[in-house]
């Protein structure tokens, strides 16, 4: 079914679907490694990309397709890549745009690993780096050398909750020929689309929202350009981070429902905010729901929803919120984020455990900085569970 022109709901369902022989209704699992040619000219041909086809699991493999095609006509790429996690997709990205005597530019508060892994493995291939904060596009224009390749930016980040003008980073990336890659993993698509706000690359971990259900790790490239795609295609397809059929049916089931799970997520999360900013135990919040939140008009702006992703802190800082976190019933001590239950954890200790203390410090990821992702249980539940958890602090 062509959904290209549909609404993003029907493309939540039936974009990517295709049929087989037997009329399945969903896409079926092709647990093969590889697919036999009818003969050696056909093979060839494949191989020369002279005709359409599938070679061998790494290379491609119906059911991934169809959870890429998926991807791409929810992002509004040409075509996405999906990998065996959401790092996968973020070393194919650096290694497929970065080269020796290169230099890119990062939120300060990346994905701790998104980060550590370009200032301790990439640095030692010759490729430079600056963290800034991303909000600030004077500090982005100041960061900027003539041998920039790259900025890439979360956008809300991951766990300061810092959101970046997508529309106008875009430009100034551009009116200096760099390319723009966007980590859209605390938003999905559904809340925002940054391929059409002018990023050429979208990455997500669709261990998150997008599937939705906490039984998968994945990630996935979405890019606007075709050529960006094969390039970042054939980076997967060397380091052999491709995704596994098995996964991409999880995925194509579990995102079906984002809008669904986004929505309710989104609601509840607005909710928890509410309550726990008029808590007397509560010292600060970031929520981009909040009218308190620093950058509340930019979230108006650039997001359709604020998200189900809180962060903040407990007085009495790091011990408090310890405490908080042993406390809670309902809400799970768990990383990760964007499944359907809900999730606590404290960042410096476990998610950005990974970066030194003084990039933490520089990224705004204090001690006393606890993350909530907000699942689609009953909201009463998820504050009486936070109110029960505060009280015996
Ligand atoms: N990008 C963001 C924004 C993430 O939050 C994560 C994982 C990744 C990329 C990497 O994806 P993965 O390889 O795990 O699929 N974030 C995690 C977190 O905050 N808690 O546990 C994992």
């Amino acid at each position: 079914m062509e959904t290209k022109n549909q609404g993003f709901n029907t493309k939540l369902v039936h974009a990517g679907d295709f049929s087989d022989a037997f009329g399945a209704a969903v896409p079926p699992i092709y647990q093969t490694s590889t697919f036999a040619f009818k003969n050696a000219d056909e093979g060839a041909a494949r191989f020369a990309g002279q005709e359409a086809g599938f070679i061998y699991t790494r290379l491609g493999n119906p059911t991934i397709h169809s959870l890429e095609q998926k991807l791409a006509e929810l992002e509004n790429g040409s075509g996405a890549i999906a990998f065996a996690s959401g790092m996968g997709a973020v070393s194919s990205l650096y290694a497929a745009l970065l080269k020796n005597g290169d230099h890119m530019i990062g939120s300060s508060a990346l994905y701790g690993p998104s980060r550590s892994l370009m200032t301790s493995y990439f640095k030692d291939f010759g490729i430079a780096s600056s963290f800034v904060n991303t909000a600030d596009l004077d500090a982005v224009e100041q960061a900027i050398r003539p041998n920039t390749k790259l900025i890439y930016i979360e956008s809300p980040t991951n766990p300061t909750m810092v959101l970046t003008d997508i529309q106008a980073i875009a430009e100034l990336a551009h009116e200096k020929g760099i390319l723009l890659a966007v980590d859209n993993t605390f938003s999905s698509p559904y809340i925002q689309q940054p391929l059409d706000l002018g990023a050429d690359i979208v990455l997500h971990s669709l261990t998150k929202f997008i599937n939705g259900h906490a039984d998968i790790v994945g990630g996935a490239l979405i890019a606007k350009d075709f050529k960006l795609v094969s390039l970042l295609r054939k980076t997967m397809a060397y380091f052999g981070a491709n995704m596994d059929p098995h996964q991409a049916y999880m995925v194509i089931r579990g995102v079906k429902t984002l809008a669904l799970r986004v929505e309710r997520a989104s609601e509840n999360a607005q909710k928890v905010a509410e309550y726990l900013s008029a808590h007397p135990k509560i010292a600060w919040i970031k929520y981009p729901g909040l009218p308190s939140f620093t950058q509340y008009d930019l979230a108006q702006k650039q997001m359709k929803l604020p998200g189900a992703m809180i962060s903040f802190g407990v007085k009495g800082g790091l011990p408090a919120g310890k405490k908080l976190m042993d406390n809670v019933q309902l809400a799970l001590l768990a990383v990760s984020l964007g499944g359907v239950e809900t999730l606590i954890q404290h960042p410096a200790s476990m998610t950005h455990a990974g970066m030194s203390a003084q990039d933490r410090l520089q990224a705004g990821i204090t001690d006393d900085l606890v993350r909530f992702s907000t699942g689609i249980e009953d909201a009463e539940d998820i504050m009486a569970d936070l109110d029960q958890a505060l009280a015996r602090i």
